[in-house]
């Protein structure tokens, strides 16, 4: 059973290769094939990006693909940067370029909770894809914190723990993440999608 990786973002696929080291598949990554063609995110939803990504690279490559589109909801702001979060501060914006614009935005606000989402979606190259979803709650520092993770995990600060993403290990945060909530979901359900 092959399954492929159809994210770009290094941070997601070294946590993806953990949450799923024990699971009765072969894991492929993007890097493992030719050039791909860049699929399109320009869904208004993470279930609609979750789903373009995971069906459009399972059509282009033949194999049953897992894609993982997610984000920062900042209920100050209304839920942004939400599914613009890996190009918040522009298109190529690095990790720290769009925490350093987020906290600028927030300078001087007050309610600082904010909640990661997760959508991922498993879809095969005949079509059918499912998707699961996880959320996780906690609150926007005003200086990071932390060397670990990716994109915002060193100013999301996660009251439970009393720590940042960014000063947890990887396991610890797969424990709690979005993602890893997301993964657990899945894991429940996997006989289902190993029937593929
Ligand atoms: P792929 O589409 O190739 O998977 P991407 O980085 O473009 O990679 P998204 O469109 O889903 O993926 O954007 C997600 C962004 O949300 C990501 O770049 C981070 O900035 C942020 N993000 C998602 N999960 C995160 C996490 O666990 N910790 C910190 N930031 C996270």
């Amino acid at each position: 059973n092959i399954l492929v990786l159809a994210t770009t973002n290094k941070g997601k696929l070294k946590e993806f290769k953990e949450l799923l080291k024990d699971f009765p598949v072969e894991i492929r990554s993007l890097a493992d094939f030719g050039p791909i063609p860049e699929v399109v995110e320009d869904g208004e939803t993470f279930d609609d990006n979750a789903y373009k990504k995971a069906h459009f690279t399972a059509k282009v490559l033949g194999l049953p693909c897992i894609a993982d589109d997610s984000g920062l909801a900042v209920e100050a702001l209304g839920g942004a940067p939400g599914v613009y979060s890996a190009r918040y501060a522009g298109d190529n914006a690095s990790d720290a370029e769009n925490s350093a614009k987020l906290l600028k935005e927030m300078e001087g606000v007050s309610n600082r909770k904010a909640a990661f989402h997760c959508v991922i979606s498993i879809a095969v190259p005949s079509g059918p894809a499912l998707t699961y979803e996880g959320t996780c709650q906690g609150e926007l520092l005003t200086a990071p914190r932390g060397e670990d993770g990716f994109g915002y995990d060193p100013i999301f600060y996660y009251p439970e723990l009393g720590k940042t993403f960014a000063e947890l290990s990887m396991a610890e945060k797969n424990k709690v993440s979005h993602r890893g909530k997301a993964m657990a979901e899945m894991a429940a359900e996997f006989e289902q999608v190993l029937k593929w």
